[in-house]
């Protein structure tokens, strides 16, 4: 058992004063409620989110607000801005949700990687944009059950890199998967495994912001899942990937490092629950403001730094490595694995 498991640490991420954010009752029409939302930062500054709407049918789209110091004075789209195209896109039937915005220097144009609900379950969808006004739709990338999905600012040798969590009846993990084109997804590789037991990543993970870029690694916040007889608790915690394999963990943290505390986070639509899909790097490029769905009813803003993440990491984490196949399948069909401490 090291120290730090004791140790009262100060706060390694902070809530902004002002939280939440934004909520339904600030939004221009009628809405149930304002959650997960995607983020980045325009080239003149501005601060604009993506934001999960949930209607009164349960249903949700994605709306465009955007701020000039990121924390106050929202403009917000008077209508939705995304909403499903079920016509051309079946798939979209039951809402899009939970977006995960990736700047893409090589095509100009922002990737949005979110989650489309189906009769068949939620996949991962795609689409474009330039001005977060007008979007090509990809359609499909991932089919159910998949989402928690981002795309990598750039290609790995040459090829997109998308992670994603697909379910399976082995857990929750996350995988990465590469591409030529965009469109046709191939080479997964399971990237982090959800733990199991009584960890607090037991059984099911998912990323949540994209991850950034660091000369360290791929840093990726992912969320945790502990089911428990009261329902689900979803928890952050910390994970560094290599640069140019960014399938291969370089180091986990044992303990997560954000959970739900405050009322509008313990209690809402599911109670919590704290589910960053975005985040913006400030202008001193080591300032990050999480924005996050706070128990699914509004958007909540918390403040660290990349590099108190990384020491954080250096001082708490393991080494680890992503075991490919040194696991094995017993006669009973049991997955056994050789690394107790997952
Ligand atoms: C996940 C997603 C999120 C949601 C979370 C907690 O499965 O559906 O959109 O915030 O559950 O309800």
């Amino acid at each position: 058992m090291t120290p730090s498991v004791w140790s009262r640490n100060p706060p390694l991420i902070e809530r902004h004063p002002d939280n939440p954010i934004l909520t339904a009752a600030d939004w221009p029409y009628r809405a149930n409620t304002v959650f997960n939302p995607g983020a980045t930062m325009l080239l003149d500054g501005t601060t604009l989110l993506l934001c999960r709407v949930e209607d009164m049918r349960g249903h949700s789209h994605l709306t465009v607000a955007r701020s000039k110091d990121g924390i106050s004075n929202w403009e917000i789209d008077n209508e939705p801005t995304l909403l499903p195209d079920i016509e051309n896109f079946t798939e979209e039937l039951w809402g899009i949700e939970d977006p995960r915005i990736t700047y893409v220097p090589e095509l100009e144009q922002y990737a949005i990687l979110y989650t489309s609900y189906s009769r068949g379950g939620p996949g991962v969808s795609m689409a474009m944009t330039r001005d977060f006004r007008t979007f090509e739709r990809l359609g499909v990338v991932m089919s159910p059950e998949d989402k928690d999905a981002a795309l990598l600012p750039r290609r790995i040798h040459g090829e997109w890199a998308l992670i994603h969590r697909p379910v399976g009846f082995m857990g929750a993990h996350m995988w990465i998967s590469f591409s030529n084109d965009l469109k046709h997804w191939g080479t997964h590789k399971l990237m982090l495994e959800a733990r199991r037991g009584a960890w607090w990543d037991a059984n099911k993970i998912g990323l949540c912001n994209p991850p950034i870029e660091t000369p360290r690694g791929w840093l990726a916040v992912y969320h945790g899942v502990r089911q428990t007889c009261a329902g689900c608790i979803y928890r952050l915690g910390l994970a560094l990937f290599d640069l140019e394999a960014p399938e291969t963990c370089l180091i986990r943290g044992d303990e997560w490092i954000f959970g739900a505390e405050t009322d509008y986070e313990l209690v809402g639509d599911v109670g919590n629950v704290v589910f960053p899909c975005g985040h913006v790097v400030q202008p001193d490029g080591d300032t990050l403001r999480l924005y996050y769905g706070a128990a699914d009813h509004c958007v909540a803003m918390a403040t660290t730094r990349i590099s108190s993440l990384l020491d954080w990491l250096d001082r708490h984490g393991h080494h680890y490595v992503t075991r490919q196949s040194d696991g094995e399948v017993d006669g009973q069909g049991h997955y056994r694995d050789h690394d107790q401490r997952l």
